[in-house]
């Protein structure tokens, strides 16, 4: 089934620092999450899961990693009008190349937009970790006669001063929208929310980024050049005009825009009962279907170890980590509380030989890795020691980077034995 009322853009990053150095040579839709997945395929899995099979991601530079996955995961019937095109920030006579924020995006990508049919515009950021029937946001829209919806999530204070936070009537429709307001303006935009949220001290609306647009007026203000973001203009200057519905949602759902809340949202799928559920067979997060081999482990303590398909493991001890894809781990090596990507392939016999390989992918003998990101294609010598923590100070060299606290070993460094940190 395909909602042909509904077509789906995912903002798929800016000039992005914030997941650097995971962006420095791919886009950012195109970070792998979870062992396995990419962070585009959740916000397409969730399109998917309400039948929103027209999708635009736009992106700030055509990574050919973005391209190849979207390319060789999301195939749709021949027969169908189903779709997931990347549009990239195209130079033109009329514009200087980047996408200037969220608006400005969707403004240079509009011509693309307005040769589909559709009715509703539903706008999506790329870097947020959530599972959400938009089908029901959607009906919502409709019922309430609005002309925008915003989706709205109750946070608390500490949160609030980096979200757009909203003020609604008894019907839902936005009066009064800041964004990111100063902690100091704070008391005058609390809202009323369910017993539950108040007490978390969740007592601010905040908005998911998340956005339905009618066709019409999606059109309309695009038009105007001056608009940059629709956080910081667009929201703000038009709810006065245009009915504006606060979707309320209060299921789990977390920014994964930095490396800190990045870390913290794959650590978390080591948990006893997840609160990201990656086994709900109804809301599916799909990825590239690889036909990978079983995983073989030998003399492994494993405890909360979230492990991906394809790794070759003889580690003494894995604890609270996620293990990616085609993953090696040599004899008597510990790995904790460590988000390890994986490989993009195997190395073989040959091949070592060949090219005189001494520090094969994936970490080697007698390791220690602690609060850690292991960017794909790593090299990790024997006896080497990372341990990241609030000991170590924001830095980055050739090979890796520190960012509160955790180290992020970059995409195919290699890290020589006996390396300490
Ligand atoms: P932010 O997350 O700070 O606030 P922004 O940096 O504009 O807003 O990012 C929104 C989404 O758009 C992200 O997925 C980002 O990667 C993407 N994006 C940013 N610039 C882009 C560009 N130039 N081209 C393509 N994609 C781009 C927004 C709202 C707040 C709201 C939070 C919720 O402004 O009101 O509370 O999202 O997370
Ligand atoms: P990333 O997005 O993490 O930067 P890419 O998507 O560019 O990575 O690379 C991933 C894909 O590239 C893999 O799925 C694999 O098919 C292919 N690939 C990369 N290196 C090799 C290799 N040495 N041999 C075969 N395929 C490779």
């Amino acid at each position: 089934m395909i909602n042909n009322k509904v077509l789906s853009i995912i903002l798929g990053g800016g000039q992005g620092s914030r997941l650097h150095p995971l962006t420095e040579e791919r886009s950012k839709p195109a970070v792998p999450i979870a062992g396995k997945y990419r962070l585009v395929d959740i916000p397409i899995s969730n399109c998917i899961n309400s039948d929103i099979k027209r999708i635009f991601v736009l992106t700030q530079f055509n990574s050919a990693s973005l391209n190849r996955h979207i390319k060789n995961t999301y195939h749709f019937s021949f027969f169908s009008s189903a779709f997931v095109d990347v549009l990239a920030a195209e130079q033109t006579p009329k514009n200087k190349g980047w996408f200037q924020g969220t608006a400005d995006a969707v403004r240079q990508s509009m011509h693309h937009f307005v040769r589909h049919d559709f009715e509703y515009a539903l706008i999506l950021s790329g870097d947020q970790l959530y599972q959400m029937d938009y089908d029901k946001m959607i009906a919502a829209h409709e019922a309430a006669n609005a002309e925008i919806s915003i989706a709205t999530i109750p946070v608390n204070a500490k949160d609030a001063t980096s979200f757009g936070i909203m003020k609604a009537n008894d019907e839902n429709v936005v009066t009064s929208f800041i964004e990111k307001p100063d902690a100091s303006l704070l008391p005058d935009w609390t809202s009323e929310v369910s017993e539950e949220m108040k007490n978390e001290g969740r007592n601010y609306l905040a908005s998911m980024g998340i956005y339905i647009f009618n066709r019409d007026l999606l059109i309309k203000l695009m038009e105007d050049e001056t608009t940059i973001d629709f956080g910081k203009e667009i929201i703000p200057q038009t709810i006065t005009e245009h009915i504006t519905l606060s979707y309320q949602y209060e299921g789990y759902w977390t920014d994964i825009g930095n490396i800190d809340s990045f870390f913290e949202a794959n650590i978390g799928l080591t948990d006893d009962i997840p609160k990201f559920n990656l086994y709900d067979k109804k809301k599916r997060i799909y990825t590239r279907a690889r036909m990978l081999p079983t995983t073989k482990i030998a003399g492994t303590q494993l405890d909360k170890a979230v492990i991906s398909e394809g790794c070759i493991i003889s580690a003494s001890k894995i604890e609270r980590s996620v293990i990616g894809i085609r993953s090696r781990i040599g004899k008597e090596s510990v790995v904790s509380n460590t988000y390890m990507m994986g490989t993009d392939a195997y190395e073989t016999l040959l091949e070592i030989e060949e090219k005189q390989i001494k520090i094969l992918k994936g970490i080697g003998e007698r390791c220690f890795i602690k609060n850690a990101i292991l960017d794909k294609n790593c090299r990790i010598g024997d006896d080497v020691t990372i341990e990241g923590g609030p000991h170590l100070e924001n830095t980055e060299t050739d090979t890796y980077a520190i960012k509160e606290g955790i180290v992020v070993i970059k995409k195919g460094a290699t890290i020589p034995s006996g390396f300490k940190l």
